[in-house]
């Protein structure tokens, strides 16, 4: 039998076959992942192969696929043991706001590098339109303008009032979609307004905003009735960040990426090297300096 992990406890993993049915899986003796030090070596989203067991609705893993990609993050930030998030991911979606919490740029900022270090493609949805005011209106545009300029597919909704998250429901048909963003930004709103059969708990305003209130730090993938799965990952705050390397922080920005062949020098931080064509397009307004200053934050911060 064949299906995809759906959900794991780190003991049991439940598993959807194509033909629907729903298998709690144990793991045959141990499997070791090459290449990763992991306290899992299995999660969501993984296809794997089982044996079924004698009893009802068990069955037994003997084999993983080779994944398409997968997220991890360490258990500290020292840490080499890491956790696998999920694995094969179509696109990574990070909701966020501008109001009630607001959501900061550098934290979209980081979230987009992590996307790019794996080379899952990311979107971005502003939820909540329905209570900015003017003044959050124009900077909403702004920073649309800024981060579709940068090569990521933005979308303004409001889960409350359901306006435009028709747009939402295509974005997400046939694929598998890791959704994620700071808690109280409607995440689980915004998935009930698309798929109101799942009846996810959304959490009082007032409590999102407190510390602690995640019960679990395993992902859950949730099969969508008009096609495709979305990942909740509940413990996530900023997914990953594990191959922040300064080295390779210039690459993650798909608008320095597309220049930087021809800055003087092949080894150009983009900091202060003169001849350096990310700085030029910065001067002259093709490349945004929010997200440019943001790079220089990230480069300069010994704690990244
Ligand atoms: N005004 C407004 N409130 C929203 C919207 N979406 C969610 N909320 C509220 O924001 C709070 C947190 O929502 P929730 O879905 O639990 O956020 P999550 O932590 O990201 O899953 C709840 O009080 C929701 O009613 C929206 O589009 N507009
Ligand atoms: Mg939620
Ligand atoms: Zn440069």
């Amino acid at each position: 039998m064949e299906g995809i992990v759906i959900k794991s406890t780190g003991s049991w993993y439940n598993v959807l076959s194509p033909d629907g049915t729903l298998t709690d899986c144990k793991l045959r003796g141990k499997f070791k992942v090459s290449g990763i030090k992991t306290t899992n070596p299995i999660a969501v989203g993984d296809h794997v192969d089982f044996r079924v067991l004698g009893e009802e609705n068990t069955g037994m893993i003997t084999n993983i696929h080779p994944r398409k990609n997968y997220i991890i993050r360490k258990a500290t930030k020292l840490s080499k043991v890491s956790q696998i998030l999920a694995a094969n991911l179509d696109q990574a979606i990070i909701i966020v706001t501008l109001a009630e919490p607001r959501t900061s740029t550098g934290f979209i900022d980081r979230f987009l590098i992590t996307a790019e270090a794996y080379h899952i493609p990311a979107v971005i949805i502003f939820n909540k339109t329905d209570i900015y005011k003017k003044e959050k209106m124009n900077e909403l545009a702004g920073l649309v303008e800024i981060y579709t300029a940068a090569g990521y597919p933005c979308f303004c909704v409001s889960a409350l009032t359901g306006d435009r998250t028709e747009m939402v429901k295509e974005i997400l048909k046939d694929k598998v979609s890791l959704i994620a963003g700071h808690s109280g930004v409607g995440k689980s709103a915004l998935i009930n307004c698309i798929e109101p059969g799942l009846n996810l708990k959304i959490q009082a305003i007032s409590k999102a905003h407190l510390k602690g209130v995640h019960t679990t730090t395993f992902a859950r993938m949730f099969n969508l009735s008009f096609g495709g799965f979305i990942i909740d990952t509940p413990g996530i705050k900023e997914f990953g960040l594990y191959d922040l390397e300064k080295s390779t922080l210039a690459e993650r920005y798909p608008e320095m990426r597309a220049l930087m062949h021809s800055c003087r020098y092949t080894n150009c931080t983009h900091l202060h090297e003169p001849g350096c064509a990310v700085k030029e397009a910065v001067k002259n307004g093709k490349i945004s300096k929010m997200r440019y200053n943001g790079y220089i934050r990230i480069m300069s911060d010994e704690n990244r």
